[in-house]
């Protein structure tokens, strides 16, 4: 299916189309409340083309579900015409596989992790430092949402790189599974912990006493449960659906970070199609923002829900107090200077613009 799937060749838009598209909006089931002129008077503004999305999630988790979200919505607003494949997680590979795709144009429009790019687009690690986004999830969303940082200054680093980033969205606050329980940084003492391939994910666990090794998701229920690797970080949204707590004893409410993923595209691609048909992206990617939000809540929400009924799989709820944390918040903070100093190219400025920005919208 891979083979076939990258034959196929990339679905570039010539059209000379002019119309702009910032009109009203029918939305969709879900109900959209802004947008373009959709419906069937829409399908003369476009030409008949076929995108594809691929994400690293499966049908009913955040990413692929956010992918079906918008290909109805630009069905919709172009009256058919636009039709968007999701694809799900698997048939292209591992997720650095699919980002290839992407930045190859064997696919228009890609979810992303920045973990899995992390060798690349070295700025972009700065997702992998932990305690950087506040805990409130509302505000990490407004600074993913308002970053000149994320959406203009490491935009142009992916761009560099044949992926532009449209938007950045929270998929949750990330949390610890494990065995032996985890409360305190001493915990990680000989723990070998599951990271994306971000070479400052390393970093970040090493500075907690951890080593770490690099996997796709599609291999990590096997690891933990063959103690290949001792432990993984995720939301709860996706430890519950793809089952990590079945092969854990203990889940750590740690919240040490933010899953932060990007709607992205091949920036060629992107740039050569017409502007109506941009808009029509541009305005469907803005308006999912809050929609995203509210669906990853309410995954993250029943997933709790759902580990903690799991009576078959028994799971440890370790909560840190706020002495607990800080505990990690202190040998965590060094980390930022190894960002800025040893693999940043710019010496941090993109980050050091972020925690402005943070400090505005938290008022810290
Ligand atoms: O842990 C991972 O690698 C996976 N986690 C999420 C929330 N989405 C996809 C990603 O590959």
């Amino acid at each position: 299916m891979a083979l076939s799937f990258l034959l196929v060749a990339c679905g570039g838009d010539d059209e000379e189309g002019t119309e702009d598209t910032s009109g009203e909006d029918t939305g969709t089931e879900e109900g959209t409340d802004e947008g373009s002129e959709g419906g069937e008077e829409a399908a003369g503004d476009f030409e008949a083309q076929e995108w594809r999305f691929v994400t690293e999630e499966l049908p009913g988790e955040v990413q692929y579900e956010y992918a079906a979200e918008f290909a109805n919505r630009i069905d919709e607003k172009t009256g058919g015409q636009i039709e968007v494949t999701p694809y799900e997680f698997g048939g292209l590979g591992s997720e650095v596989d699919q980002a290839q795709s992407l930045q190859q144009g064997a696919v228009e429009l890609a979810v992303m992790s920045p973990g899995f790019t992390g060798g690349q687009v070295v700025e972009g690690q700065l997702f992998s430092l932990h305690f950087l986004f506040p805990e409130d999830q509302e505000q990490t969303q407004e600074i993913l949402n308002t970053s000149e940082a994320l959406n203009t200054d490491l935009r142009e680093r992916y761009e560099e790189h044949s992926i532009t980033p449209l938007a950045y969205w929270t998929e949750g606050a990330m949390n610890w599974t494990s065995n032996n329980g985890i409360s305190a940084p001493s915990d990680f003492e000989g723990f070998n912990m599951r990271v994306q391939e971000s070479p400052l994910m390393r970093e970040a666990y090493n500075a907690y006493g951890a080593e770490v090794q690099a996997l796709s998701w599609g291999e990590l229920y096997t690891g933990l449960d063959q103690g290949t690797v001792d432990g993984q970080e995720n939301p709860l949204f996706f430890i519950n659906s793809a089952g990590f707590h079945e092969v854990q004893d203990t889940l750590t409410l740690s919240s040490h970070n933010n899953y932060v993923a990007m709607t992205t595209v091949n920036t060629d691609w992107y740039n050569g199609l017409d502007d109506n048909v941009k808009s029509v992206i541009d305005e469907t990617v803005e308006e999912m923002q809050s929609w995203v939000f509210d669906e990853q809540k309410r995954q993250n929400e029943e997933a709790l829900t759902a580990i903690e009924e799991d009576t078959e799989n028994a799971t440890e709820i370790i909560e840190l107090t706020e002495e607990d944390r800080q505990a990690f918040v202190e040998l965590a903070t060094p980390v930022y200077d190894f960002y800025r100093s040893e693999v940043s190219e710019v010496d941090g400025a993109i980050l050091d613009k972020l925690e402005e920005e943070i400090a505005e919208v938290t008022g810290e």
